[in-house]
């Protein structure tokens, strides 16, 4: 049945390939890298490798930005290196899964070259439009500071980029650019793939009308998300691509669809299996809670805003869909930096705190490389640190608009995408094992304490906590198939709920604080056993329970 779909009860590991392994010594990692690294993913028990795009590119957005799909890029190997990586990865009964590119190509795939001749037939596979008033054709902004729209000079038109000017936007409206996905991901998938990851795929549907967005901020741009969030077209667009594609794997793939500003609702459509579209997708609103006016204008967390938006999650997907769990990827800051403590004293227990309650949620958990060592944000102090483009763009626009450095940087510096992206801490030499050259990126300092190397000699560690909770989801049918019930939703120190299952129920208590906290729990849980925790805990008092600094218990009851 549906119900026993294998992803269920698996745990996803996303690798970042330019800051995974380095086997040529460039300072960038690369496929042959991956796959002399594979004894420590199946030592964590992860069942899926997430590849994030090592096709060619010129690399304006780290790989982003594709120049041909069914290839790659020279600086991470060649596809023999692939075929290699992707038969080690099955010979330990692992799966591997792509990164799918398809809202936009680079401006150098010979698609886009094709269309910037007017009278190419390539020309509707991209949106062009003529200037209006001799300027963009609407005001809509991109994704990454500046305009959506940059002129080609040799046709005078304008081309649509949500993202950067080298990230044009394929026309979706036509059929020959649908077709031409689908048939390169059959490609991929012929060639043994297990399934995909879809960048911003909620995005590929527009209004033709491309409407002028309601000015935003103080700024000049429009938002032109309700013109292309979840667009006219989108559920149409993916199941064509289900019938075309995912309908003649049955049973092989797993596909989780990446959806910026998705709403519980529109995810309880994309992942119905009776609707057969996308297997779960990646929603963003517990990760944009400690957001501003903006991303680079961070504020705490509170914690019953975190409580409130995951458990409207699991009740909104609980009879129908499916929800994917994740904390970090190459976009966001690193978790324990951002919801725990990274200081020595708390960031073992913060990070498996952090571990645990994650990971008791109904859902697939995605875990993204050096999560699973607990690896904090980078040292990022001037703007000569940082190496991207989001970051770097939004930099010089708010300098051009007159802030002063010291008032930029600290939101870069904690939200920036290059805390995720400093190298894999593989031991404590000098680059921590990721290269014997220069790494594209500097290692982060912290790697003489934080490496792989001291974790497995060490049963407290962050990853020794990591590998138990994935044993435990494929051992303990309740965390995979139980119902989630809230507890405690207007505490700020404490999160808590249950699992229930066939006669099981698990609770979960994670305290979200570095103070010691007395908490209420239900009755009935006094003698429950201790199925896991993250370090010594403190006897409850007069039949309150107790929680030391960030800990974290799953408790059994049957
Ligand atoms: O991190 C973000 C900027 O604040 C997000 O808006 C991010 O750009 C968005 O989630 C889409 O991300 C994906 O597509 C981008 C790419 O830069 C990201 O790395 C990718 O995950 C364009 O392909």
């Amino acid at each position: 049945g549906k119900d026993d779909a294998w992803w269920r009860s698996a745990v996803v590991y996303q690798i970042y390939p330019r800051s995974f392994a380095d086997s040529d010594g460039d300072g960038i990692g690369d496929l042959d890298g991956i796959t002399g690294r594979l004894d420590h993913l199946a030592e964590l028990g992860v069942d899926v490798l997430w590849l994030s795009p090592v096709y060619p590119s010129p690399q304006d957005d780290n790989g982003y930005d594709i120049s041909d799909y069914q290839d790659i890029d020279p600086v991470f190997g060649d596809l023999t290196a692939f075929d290699r990586l992707l038969a080690a990865v099955h010979g330990r009964g692992m799966r591997l899964i792509m990164d799918l590119v398809v809202n936009h190509t680079s401006d150098e795939h010979p698609w886009f070259r094709e269309s910037r001749d007017p009278g190419s037939p390539k020309r509707d596979w991209y949106w062009w439009r003529p200037p209006r008033d001799g300027r963009e054709p609407n005001n809509w902004g991109s994704f990454f500071s500046g305009p959506a729209w940059t002129r080609d000079p040799a046709s005078g038109a304008y081309y649509l980029h949500l993202f950067s000017p080298k990230q044009p936007d394929l026309n979706w409206e036509n059929p020959e650019v649908r077709e031409a996905v689908y048939a390169m991901m059959r490609w991929w998938l012929d060639r043994g793939v297990d399934g995909f990851r879809m960048d911003v795929i909620n995005l590929v549907s527009k209004d033709p009308a491309l409407p002028d967005g309601v000015l935003r901020g103080d700024g000049p741009y429009g938002d032109g998300s309700p013109s292309y969030v979840c667009g006219p077209r989108i559920h149409e667009y993916l199941r064509e691509m289900h019938r075309e594609v995912m309908a003649r794997y049955p049973g092989r793939l797993l596909t989780v669809g990446e959806m910026p500003g998705v709403t519980v609702e529109q995810a309880r459509l994309f992942t119905d299996p009776d609707h057969a579209e996308l297997d779960m997708v990646f929603q963003f609103e517990h990760v944009g809670l400690d957001h501003g006016a903006h991303k680079f204008d961070p504020r705490p967390l509170r914690l019953t805003e975190l409580k409130a938006s995951l458990g409207r999650w699991q009740t909104g997907l609980a009879d129908v869909g499916w929800n994917s769990l994740y904390w970090n990827n190459h976009d966001q800051p690193r978790v324990v930096s951002r919801f725990g403590d990274d200081g020595p004293r708390h960031r073992t227990r913060s990070a498996t705190m952090l571990a645990t309650v994650l990971h008791l949620h109904r859902g697939t958990p995605y875990v993204y490389q050096g999560e699973e060592l607990g690896m904090a944000n980078a040292p990022l102090r001037t703007i000569e640190d940082f190496r991207d483009i989001e970051s770097l763009n939004h930099y010089a626009q708010a300098l051009g608009a007159g802030a002063a450095p010291e008032d930029v940087l600290p939101g870069l510096r904690a939200m920036g995408r290059d805390n995720a992206r400093t190298p894999m801490q593989w031991d404590a030499s000098p680059q921590a094992g990721f290269t014997t050259g220069i790494p594209w990126l500097p290692v982060n300092p912290d790697h003489i304490e934080v490496n792989a190397a001291a974790a497995y000699a060490d049963p407290g560690s962050v990853f020794h906590h990591y590998r138990r909770l994935i044993a435990l989801r494929h051992s303990e049918p309740a965390v995979v198939h139980g119902d989630f019930t809230m507890l405690l939703p207007d505490d700020e120190r404490v999160y808590a709920f249950t699992r229930h299952h066939e006669g099981t129920t698990l609770l979960v208590v994670g305290n979200f604080t570095g103070d010691t906290v007395t908490v209420d729990l239900p009755g009935g849980w006094e003698d429950a056993e201790l199925l896991l925790g993250n370090g010594p805990s403190v006897p409850a008092e007069d039949g309150r329970t107790v929680l030391a600094p960030w800990e974290a218990r799953v408790h059994r009851r049957i």
